[in-house]
């Protein structure tokens, strides 16, 4: 077997089997521990010979819109079109390329049921009607003079993860098995003021929302959700919504399956009843053993997995490596996330890095010594309400095979000793 440096680490500084170590070290005593990433400083360096091609000639000029360096080219979103149904599909967001808990506007996954609209916002107005004293429409410049706040939050597919249901583990990088997920800071004007500038009648229960899309798809949203925190959107991460996402506006309603999120928003009927639409009928419920369904299941469950490593990557051999992941809750805030590197006999708490959102992506990162020999990786999230992501198999159980929305189970990586990873049900 190759020599390793495990002897070298403090036995006092294990925090689980298989080399977790105390998720304390790392920062502190990165260099002590060994991390070896670094090259040997070559007698050219020193001398400052041997410059650059770039270091000789005057950079590029400004531009308008800065892009990703050319290098970069290969993160990108992954796109899955339907063929059969042109404007209908997905693109998955690559989140084993990216670190932090914030998605590029450019990279946020996309779900359309018939295209990007390309809509002129002079020409696109908002509708508040239905059950209200008074209808009232909205231009985009009249929104814009509203106030407005900015929260951090994911956006998340119902059907998010629904590979895991599959009866064999997929091989595929994990932004394309979990990466119908995305974080941005959103910036709008909560639903709820405009709301009660219309003046909502009392026998109202729910809102009935509508895009400007083709597609013309319509949810229902409780009324007790728009007036908590639903934002009626204009800016992610700063800017305007790019298209793909909602251009001009579209609802956020943190925490909830994105189907509510309509994007392209033109149309908000405030009514008595839900509307039974396709989306919260013939989809997003889940058949459950007993042969009913859930209905109107709104809330994403907690979830982690980690994305570094994960398959797709290659381990450089035994020594020391950081094990980083995102988790999330539509719940609140995530409490603990957990690392296992024995297959979930043993767990080591993983440092959560600041800051920790309710309804948002939160990293967590855990030093990891791997001595070279086959391991199984897992991580598992427990949210502030006390809720705990679950294995696999309590999954199947109380939901039994027929699901296709909400799988939040536990994610296994098996590490093999030449290095390789993939996707294991252990
Ligand atoms: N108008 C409209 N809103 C929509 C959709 C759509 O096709 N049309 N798709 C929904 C679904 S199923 C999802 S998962 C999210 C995706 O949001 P995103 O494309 O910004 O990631 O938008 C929701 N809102
Ligand atoms: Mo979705």
């Amino acid at each position: 077997m190759k020599k390793t440096n495990t002897a070298a680490i403090d036995q006092d500084l294990m925090a689980a089997a298989g080399g977790l170590i105390d998720r304390r070290a790392f920062l502190r005593q990165g260099m002590a521990l060994g991390v070896g990433g670094a090259g040997l400083v070559t007698s050219a360096a020193l001398a400052g010979t041997g410059r650059e091609s770039w270091q000789q000639v005057p950079g590029l000029p400004f531009s308008g819109y800065g892009q990703p360096s050319a290098h970069e080219r290969e993160v990108i979103r992954w796109v899955s079109a339907n063929s059969q149904a042109p404007g209908n599909g997905i693109a998955w967001t690559p989140l084993h390329k990216l670190d932090g808990i914030i998605t590029p506007s450019g990279l946020h996954f996309e779900r359309h049921h018939n295209g990007v609209p390309q809509i002129d916002p002079e020409r696109h107005t908002l509708l508040l009607h239905g059950l209200v004293k008074r209808p009232l429409t909205f231009s985009m410049d009249a929104l814009l003079r509203y106030p407005r706040v900015s929260r951090y939050c994911f956006v998340e597919c119902g059907g998010n993860s629904n590979a895991g249901w599959n009866e064999e583990p997929i091989q595929t990088p994990v932004g394309y098995f979990h990466g119908l997920a995305s974080c941005s800071e959103w910036s709008g004007v909560p639903l709820v003021v405009l709301l009660e500038e219309a003046g909502v009648e009392p026998e109202a229960g729910w809102i009935i929302a509508e895009g400007a899309d083709a597609a013309a798809m319509n949810v229902s949203i409780p009324l007790d959700k728009a007036r908590e925190d639903t934002l009626v959107a204009l800016y992610q991460n700063g800017e305007r919504l790019r298209p793909e996402n909602g251009y001009p506006l579209r609802l956020i309603l943190p925490g909830f399956e994105a189907v509510l999120n309509v994007k392209w928003l033109s149309r908000l009927q405030v009514a008595r009843e839900p509307v039974m639409a396709r989306n919260e009928t013939a989809k997003y419920t889940e058949l459950l053993p007993n042969g009913k369904a859930r209905q109107f299941s709104f809330v994403m469950e907690a979830k982690s997995f980690i994305t570094e490593p994960s398959p797709g990557y290659r381990m450089r051999g035994p020594g020391l490596y950081q094990i980083s992941g995102l988790a999330w809750s539509g719940r609140g805030r995530i409490k603990r996330v957990e690392v296992s590197a024995d297959g979930g006999s043993s767990w080591a708490e993983a440092a959560l890095q600041e800051p920790v959102l309710p309804q948002c992506f939160t990293r967590f990162r855990l030093p990891w010594q791997w001595d070279g020999s086959p391991r199984i990786l897992k991580s598992r999230a427990t949210d502030e309400t006390g809720y705990q992501q679950p294995e696999r198999a309590a999954l199947i159980a109380e939901r039994g095979r027929h699901g296709y929305f909400h799988y939040n189970a536990i994610v296994s990586w098996a590490v093999a000793s030449d290095g390789s990873i993939s996707h294991v049900y252990a």
